[in-house]
């Protein structure tokens, strides 16, 4: 025998040996423990909301919201089948319900945002409130909030489910418990809310009791307003169009604690320079058409479509015409934990 075969052979009988006292050698699997640079096992990726659409009609007819708690089809990324995984960190579904039906109260640790994509007039309930949705809406229902929704249209209604299903999951952190009716009682007219917190003013007295933001719908005739008022502004940042991220007016942060979210305008037929970032984020296209390089891959997309950029891809958008994207990621959670990375190309 060689000498580097008699070497081997006593290392794998030495690793056999440690594996029954469940110990094994860092040497071996040091330079994927802390590789020298993010290398996601899971990969970029596009719905195509016609593909998708029949089959989430056909799954109204399958099931009713109430027997299935939420109606979802889940965005699962190709690489983590059977994860209910859209990146490591967040989950993402498609929600549909339809008129006269209602997703019963529940509520858990994991929080939630809706992103309203075909639709309106449906609502969800959070913590005794309900707020009627309409299409590009960004509804937030926080960890262990009380939420149902319910379709009082005439239309069937989809949005966008984020959760941090698998954040929550990681840290064995999740609880979840059913409501005693499924409407919740309205305790507080609809609006309320959003007088309360959403005009750059705060109730005297009040003083935040969590991360969360005390908003829980961001309409999208208000973030549009902001997006065109911007483009109108200035010119463009090279990397992302006209880009706002979301915020809870009570402290700068986020939202939801645990989740980003972004809007973002691309004026017709601009191009983005190449960017990568280490949050993996999910978009949903809210208006216009265009295409995305993302990694190795190209995916042209139009309103109502989906698709994710993994960590540290490269990311180039080009709209056809004008363009909105909205976004989110687990940008917060790396922030607070000093570990977000962007790199915009130098410039
Ligand atoms: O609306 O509460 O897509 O609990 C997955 C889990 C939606 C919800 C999902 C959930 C919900």
């Amino acid at each position: 025998m060689s000498q580097s075969a008699t070497r081997n052979n006593a290392r794998r009988d030495f690793y056999e040996r440690i594996g029954g006292l469940s110990m094994a050698p860092l040497w071996e699997s040091l330079h994927q423990l802390v590789p020298p640079q993010p290398a996601p096992k899971y990969q970029a990726a596009h719905w195509d909301y016609d593909k998708v659409r029949p089959y989430l009609m056909e799954s109204g007819s399958l099931i009713t919201a109430k027997e299935a708690v939420r109606r979802v089809l889940i965005l699962e990324n190709p690489a983590m089948q059977g994860s209910a995984c859209i990146t490591p960190s967040l989950y993402a579904g498609l929600q549909l319900i339809l008129p006269g039906e209602v997703a019963p109260s529940h509520r858990h640790t994991q929080s939630a945002l809706r992103f309203i994509v075909e639709g309106e007039g449906a609502y969800t309930a959070v913590d005794g409130e309900r707020t009627i949705m309409h299409e590009g809406d960004f509804v937030i229902t926080p960890t262990w909030t009380w939420h149902d929704h319910g379709n009082e249209s005439k239309q069937p209604m989809v949005w966008l489910d984020g959760l941090d299903i698998p954040l929550v999951a990681m840290f064995n952190a999740g609880f979840a418990e059913n409501g005693e009716s499924d409407e919740q009682a309205v305790t507080a007219p609809e609006g309320t809310s959003d007088a309360k917190y959403a005009s750059g003013l705060l109730p005297v007295d009040w003083k935040p009791s969590r991360q969360t933001s005390p908003i829980f719908n961001y309409p999208y005739a208000r973030t549009r307003e902001a997006l065109a008022g911007l483009a109108k502004a200035g010119a463009p940042d090279p990397c992302h169009g006209y880009k706002l991220r979301y915020v809870n007016p009570a402290s700068g942060g986020a939202p939801i604690a645990t989740m980003g979210t972004f809007m973002q305008l691309l004026p017709k037929g601009f191009t983005t320079a190449p960017y990568r970032c280490t949050d993996g984020t999910v978009f949903s296209v809210v208006e216009g058409s265009g295409e995305s390089v993302i990694g190795d891959k190209i995916f042209r997309w139009k309103k109502r479509d989906h698709f994710v950029a993994p960590s540290w891809a490269k990311v180039e958008h080009r709209a056809d015409d004008e363009a909105v994207l909205f976004s989110f990621s687990d940008r917060p959670v790396q922030e607070k934990l000093d570990l977000w990375r962007e790199d915009r190309g130098g410039r």
